[in-house]
């Protein structure tokens, strides 16, 4: 004979599974986090070496963010990914992502290099939209790579997805990205038309910027 639960067991049954199922969300969170305040650390170091050496810096601003929850969902739901979290921190590379701004084209290639020759940085993939763009004109570098997580209980290689880009890439993107949702990802065909002559004007400017900055290095005297 089946005996009924009162209804108090049943609810505070119900929150301490929420309970625990939030202390498991946050635990699998928590590493990527700690992985990004290492690359970014890595990426500050550089900012104000490079600064106090040359007296001004490649890297104009630095982001992070972490994938939410319901964006790890639905990616993993999109790849046919078990959603477990052996099976998404094996597959998803992009739940922690940090981005770099820079001011030239060169600065892009310069930084990325800086950091990812450190020994605890180890490159797993490497994605080069600026020297081959996305048919959308979308641009920037990106490289996933796995930083060593120092926990209580051992270290956890963990994986980032860096982007690096200009300022006039990360302008574009942006916009890009705000239109793209503001049309839940169907963009009428004349605005993605502009967006892509956009991206050319965009990517024209950065190539002018980094000839007159090439001309001023190489002309400039030598104390400047
Ligand atoms: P969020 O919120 O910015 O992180 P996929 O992620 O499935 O699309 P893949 O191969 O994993 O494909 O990644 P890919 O193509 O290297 O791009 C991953 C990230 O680059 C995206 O993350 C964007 O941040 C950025 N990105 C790529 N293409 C575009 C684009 O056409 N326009 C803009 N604005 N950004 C782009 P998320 O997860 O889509 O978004």
């Amino acid at each position: 004979m089946a005996t009924e639960q009162a209804p108090g067991v049943a609810q505070s049954k119900e929150i301490e599974d929420l309970r625990l199922r939030g202390r498991q969300i946050g635990e699998f969170l928590m590493v990527y986090k700690f992985a990004l305040e290492e690359l970014t650390t890595k990426v500050e170091i550089l900012r104000e070496e490079i600064n106090y050496r040359k007296g001004s810096s490649p890297i104009e601003h630095v982001s992070t963010r972490l994938k939410t929850m319901d964006s790890i969902v639905a990616k993993a739901e999109r790849r046919g990914i078990d959603f477990n979290p052996v099976a998404i921190a094996a597959n998803l590379f992009d739940i922690a992502g940090l981005r770099i701004v820079c001011s030239f084209i060169s600065d892009c290639y310069e930084v990325t290099e800086m950091l990812t020759a450190q020994t605890d940085v180890k490159v797993l993939e490497v994605k080069d939209y600026i020297a081959d763009p996305k048919a959308n004109g979308y641009r920037s570098l990106h490289v996933i790579v796995e930083v060593p997580v120092f926990l209580s209980t051992g270290v956890r290689p963990t994986p980032v997805e860096i982007q690096v880009r200009t300022v006039a890439m990360d302008f574009w993107a942006s916009l890009e990205h705000k239109i793209y949702y503001k049309y839940a990802k169907d963009v009428p065909a004349h605005l993605g038309d502009e967006l892509t002559a956009a991206a050319l004007a965009a990517r024209e400017l950065d190539e002018k910027m980094q000839s007159l900055h090439r001309e001023v290095r190489v002309g400039r005297p030598r104390w400047v």
